[in-house]
């Protein structure tokens, strides 16, 4: 179905006074290079090549190296079914990124580009950050915007962004295509056709670039990242903010709309318990 405007305000409140956001300084200095990997425990790294450790287990009739992949398809259609950490390497790009891998979510071999699910992770960062993505590999993160860039141009990508709330009701949109422009055109967004039934929240910001605190590619007076604390291709400002502040209990009272939100869901001053943005190949589709 074609969706309404919104009805609800989802530009902030002009501010009074200026705003001072409070965790810049101390968390600009915790950037992650290339890789996602824990933000409180950096050993991550250290560990065995993730493709080892999680696909054994569905790949034991082959004997050959496994990954890297292209994307978590590649890796389920190499026989990899088991959820995971998987390292991907995708076409024409110079860069292995470890990625969560979901194969069991119906048909299997997302990508997770994005998780929210508890708030340990600190989501009010800077583009560079950003960029090279943060978070806990198994937890919350962000795969990176160069990431997401190298991977959605290497074909035809749908995206899968699945919600629920705090009383457990789950819902999802999907859009038909999704692909980031590069970097120099500050990774703006490009969504095709919504389905789903969380209602759509994220073609107001088709053709926005990306915006952080310290980057304003927005479309507001100010910086929305500032009032809604994480970036997104913000417009002026949000009908949705899946970086923002993860409040338990849903209902959150703040100053500015600065919760995860998906505001055709569950509106801009309810924060979601678990979002998750994925995707996949969908060779079939036409941007
Ligand atoms: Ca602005």
């Amino acid at each position: 179905m074609p969706q309404h405007p919104p009805q609800r305000p989802q530009h902030p409140m002009t501010p009074v006074r200026a705003y001072h956001p409070p965790t810049y300084t101390r968390n600009s200095n915790n950037q992650i290079t290339n890789e996602i990997q824990s933000d409180q425990n950096s050993k991550a790294l250290l560990q065995p090549l993730p493709t080892m450790a999680y696909g054994a287990q569905s790949s034991s009739s082959t004997d050959k190296p496994s990954g890297p992949f292209k994307d978590c398809l590649h890796a389920l259609e190499e026989g990899h079914a088991t959820s995971g950490m998987y390292l991907v390497k995708p076409e024409n790009a110079n860069r292995l990124m470890q990625v969560w891998c979901d194969q069991r979510h119906d048909p299997g071999g997302w990508t997770v580009i994005q998780r929210r699910l508890d708030g340990s992770v600190n989501f009010f960062r800077n583009w560079e950050t950003y960029k090279q993505g943060f978070g806990n590999i198994d937890g919350e993160y962000w795969l990176g915007l160069e990431h997401i860039y190298w991977l959605t141009n290497q074909g035809n990508y749908k995206l899968l962004v699945t919600l629920e709330d705090w009383s457990g009701r789950k819902t999802f949109a999907e859009y038909a295509s999704f692909r980031l422009e590069p970097e120099t055109e500050f990774y703006k967004l490009r969504v095709g056709r919504y389905h789903g039934n969380a209602g759509d929240s994220l073609t107001w910001h088709n053709g926005k670039q990306f915006t952080t605190l310290d980057r304003d590619h927005d479309m507001y007076t100010g910086n929305c990242a500032h009032y809604q604390k994480g970036g997104w291709w913000y417009n002026a400002c949000a009908h949705s903010n899946l970086n923002g502040v993860w409040y338990r209990g849903g209902h959150y009272r703040s100053r500015y709309q600065d919760g995860v939100y998906w505001a055709e869901f569950r509106g801009g001053a309810y924060s979601l318990k678990k979002v998750t943005m994925m995707i996949r190949p969908n060779p079939n589709t036409y941007h």
